[in-house]
């Protein structure tokens, strides 16, 4: 029946008979089925209807990983096998031919595939829900790799088109940038135009995000610079060409790429340039669809709530006080009251570089309405804050929106706390460091206002797509209710002493390991051990997650299994991640595991006992085949800086056991599947802060540890650049004399001793299998359904109508 269809498809949507069909067509059939099948769905629950049945969430985020669609979609819908066989009866590949599909990287890490993964819960719980973001050209860079040295190759995802999306011609606004203000009120009564802006236009792409079985389908909505007026033609007709394509450029260049490199000026203006697009756009798509449902303003946080996915789109609370003082004529503090009770506020990190401030400057130029009212509202806030602690100037400093050291800036994280109606950590540790230090003053001015969720991953797609084996499997024993109820999940603890359940989790684990070596001999040319065992380091390469430390441990290796050859180590250690453009350190890390893997890969005295490969362009789908494969997920972070960690919970849903520091969210991980089940080392927070404060010496380490010092040494020599000897000398220099703010070397004694726990444990494969088996059991807490559950209990007061109580912060406020 569905074969049926999926035929008709194939004929009308390409005009060809399927015999005809090749692989692209197959992928335009395929699409036209399951947008049939979701499509009325869709437009019911975009419905007025379905808007009235409860709280609406908006997501803002500058990324969304979302992955591709079209096998997650055709399990959501149970369609996946019947399509395969259709497809197989016509000789072609279902497997084949959703690699067509491009997959949308509109991020770079963690927050954008956290966005994509509440998205799919939310629409899994029935939650109205939207996200917004910019719909760019060029997905972050494909990675490619020249002789260890990464090259950035644009990624024109939309080459081909996005056979997802629905361009929404119908839903267009325009954003300004620039002019003046005019004063049009009596003196008691100011009312500000904003005039003489250079309008740009905002124009709506949807695609589609259908939640599990649900009858549920929410929307990701993403923005993209208009066309309309974007070539002046006048200017062109008088003949200036070149002028005339320049607007259209500029506008153009709004959603060119995600994370312009902000290593210029024009980078970094581009880039405030592309968060107010976007903001300004949603903000007044969402006040649209508030007024369509005909209820007064006062209602406005009653009916929807604006979570901000880090910063970056926290302009947002200036553009809705904008929109409701100039447009609706709200007088300030009915205005502020709807504001801060509409939006809620995630933190992701406490980086103090990652924390977004704002030049005065940008606002000045482009957005002089904005500045206006973020001085108010900080007037205002940072009065409050001195009637409750009269003669504290130092705190009303530590406080303000302003950073008044140096250039003048925002500080666009006190906007959006002050702004929120919640703010939130994502792991219960990252909570407390911003409850007890970065934002110690905001906790103690509004005690509760700060509270934790910690994050989550949809089973669905890291689960259910990513490792079908491992499903069928666990549906034999336990059924299939954890996929829209994660908590059942736990239900798979007992099987852990069936020593037949053990065996046949083992094999399925070989199968992905296969499947991973196949995929390595494909892009690195490298053949693997599937016995051997695989040791997963896969993130954005940043030198808080250590990928050195991880590589200091693999030289150690070499080191003793070339002294002694008898030793029982038999181990792939994979890494995948990208480094940021600008990131000297983090490329030159790159190149540096692409040489020792040379060296090592190619000595005959470890043969067959140690192999290192780098996965070129790390991304969902590369995701998608290393993490069912993985029996080791190194999380190794120098305790206090990894917010959460997603990888984490990916890797132990699949069955890796951790390795890892008692960071972000490895600390609750450890507590659900069991201390004996987790491999811990490192120093932990306390230590690190007594380190740092008594003056960290990493000599003392180097001296102190033979084997250490023999690996630094040995990187330093050259051994692994002959041709080059002193390339890596600025590594060994930053871990040594460079003072290393990541403690590199302060935990590699407690590593590399606890690795010696992992392969001892690792020899016994049968109870290894159990408590890999455990670690999935216990991961069932970190499902996203329910982080967003605890969202819309602690956060949101979604799915009732009603406003709960949310305690009245102090007049600060
Ligand atoms: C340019 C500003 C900026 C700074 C940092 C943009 C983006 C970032 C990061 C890449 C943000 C990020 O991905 N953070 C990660 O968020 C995850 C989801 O909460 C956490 O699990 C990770 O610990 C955190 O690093």
């Amino acid at each position: 029946m569905q074969g049926d269809l999926l035929l008709k498809y194939v004929r009308s949507s390409t005009g060809r008979p399927p015999k005809a069909a090749g692989p692209r067509q197959w992928l335009a059939a395929l699409v036209a089925l399951v947008r049939e099948r979701i499509g009325e769905q869709w437009s019911r629950s975009i419905g007025a209807e379905a808007e009235r049945r409860g709280k609406c969430v908006y997501y803002l985020s500058m990324e969304f990983l979302p992955g591709r669609l079209l096998i997650h979609a055709l399990r959501n819908l149970d369609l996946y096998e019947s399509c395969r066989e259709t497809l197989a009866e016509h000789g072609v590949d279902l497997s084949v031919v959703a690699e067509l599909e491009p997959d949308p990287a509109l991020g770079n890490g963690g927050l954008g595939r956290l966005a994509a993964c509440l998205l799919d819960s939310m629409a899994n719980l029935g939650l109205p829900a939207y996200g917004y973001g910019i719909r760019y050209d060029c997905g972050l860079f494909a990675q490619e790799m020249v002789d260890g040295w990464q090259v950035e190759r644009p990624d024109p995802w939309l080459r081909y088109g996005n056979p997802w999306e629905i361009p929404r011609g119908d839903l267009v606004y325009p954003v300004g940038f620039g002019g003046r203000l005019v004063d049009h009120g009596a003196a008691e009564r100011p009312r500000y135009d904003w005039t003489g802006s250079d309008e740009i236009l905002a124009v709506a792409y949807d695609l589609p995000v259908p939640g599990f079985q649900s009858q549920r389908l929410n929307t990701l909505r993403l923005w993209s610079p208009g066309a309309a007026h974007e070539l002046d033609l006048r200017s062109f007709n008088e003949g200036n060409h070149a002028g005339a394509f320049s607007r259209k450029n500029a506008i153009e260049s709004l959603s060119q790429v995600l994370y312009p490199g902000d290593a210029s000026p024009a980078g970094r203006e581009l880039r405030f340039k592309q968060e107010y697009f976007f903001v300004s756009a949603s903000v007044q798509d969402i006040l649209r669809r508030f007024r369509r449902s005909g209820r007064p303003l006062e209602c406005l946080p009653d009916d929807i709530v604006i979570q901000i996915n880090d910063t970056h789109p926290s302009l947002a609370i200036a553009e809705l006080m904008r929109l409701l003082l100039d447009r609706h004529h709200l007088d300030w503090e009915q205005a502020w009251h709807l504001t801060r009770r509409s939006f809620a506020y995630t933190n992701h990190t406490l980086m103090p570089e990652a924390l977004e401030t704002w030049p005065l400057q940008y606002f000045e130029k482009l957005l002089p309405r904005h500045l206006q009212l973020i001085y108010e509202i900080n007037d205002r806030f940072l009065r409050g804050v001195a009637r409750r602690c009269p003669n504290d100037g130092a705190l009303v400093r530590r406080l303000s929106l302003i950073d008044e050291e140096g250039e003048r800036r925002v500080r666009m994280a006190h906007l959006a706390i002050a702004g929120s109606r919640r703010v939130n950590g994502v792991s219960k540790i990252h909570t407390s460091l911003m409850q007890r230090t970065t934002f110690a003053d905001f906790a103690a001015l509004f005690p509760g206002k700060i509270v934790n969720v910690t994050n989550g991953i949809s089973f669905r797609r890291w689960l259910h797509e990513a490792n079908p084996e491992l499903v069928a499997l666990i549906r034999s024993r336990i059924g299939d209710r954890w996929l829209s109820q994660p908590d059942e999940l736990a239900a798979l603890a007992p099987h852990a002493d069936d020593p037949a359940f053990r065996t046949a989790f083992r094999a399925v684990k070989q199968r992905n390991k296969l499947r991973l070596a196949e995929l390595v001999a494909s892009d690195c040319g490298i053949s693997i051990d599937p016995n051997s065992l695989f040791d997963v380091h896969i993130k954005r390469i940043h030198e808080y997650k250590r990928q050195l430390l991880k590589l200091l441990h693999v030289v150690a290796l070499y080191d003793r299994l070339r002294r002694d050859a008898s030793l029982p180590i038999s181990r792939t250690v994979v890494f995948s991640g990208k480094a940021a453009p600008g990131y000297a350190m983090a490329k030159l890390t790159l190149k540096l595991i692409h040489d020792v893997a040379l060296r090592v890969n190619a000595d005959p005295a470890v043969a067959g006992r140690l192999k290192l490969v780098f996965i070129p362009d790390y991304g969902v789908r590369k995701a998608q085949v290393i993490v069912p494969a993985a029996d080791l997920s190194e999380q190794i972070s120098t305790a206090g800086h990894e917010a959460s960690g997603t990888g984490n919970m990916k890797l132990a849903l699949n069955g890796a056991l951790t390795v890892g520091t008692l960071d972000g969210a490895n600390i609750e991980i450890r507590e659900a599947v069991g201390e004996e089940n987790f491999f811990c080392f490192g120093a932990t927070i306390e230590e690190v802060a007594k380190l740092r404060a008594e003056g960290y010496d990493p000599w003392r380490h180097y001296h102190g540890n033979a084997e250490l010092r023999a690996v630094l040494d040995l990187i330093a020599s050259g051994h692994f650049s002959p041709s080059a000897p002193d390339l890596f000398k600025p590594v060994v220099e930053r871990l040594t004399s460079g003072g290393d703010p990541y403690l590199v070397l302060a935990d590699f004694a407690s590593y590399v001793s606890c690795q010696e726990h992992v392969e001892a444990n690792y020899l016994d494969a049968d109870d290894w299998t159990r408590r890999a088996v455990l670690n999935t059991a216990g991961l069932a807490k970190f499902s996203s359904d329910h982080a967003v559950r605890r969202y819309a209990e602690l956060i949101w007061n979604a799915g009732a109508r009603e406003e709960r109580a949310v305690p009245a912060f102090t007049a600060a406020e």
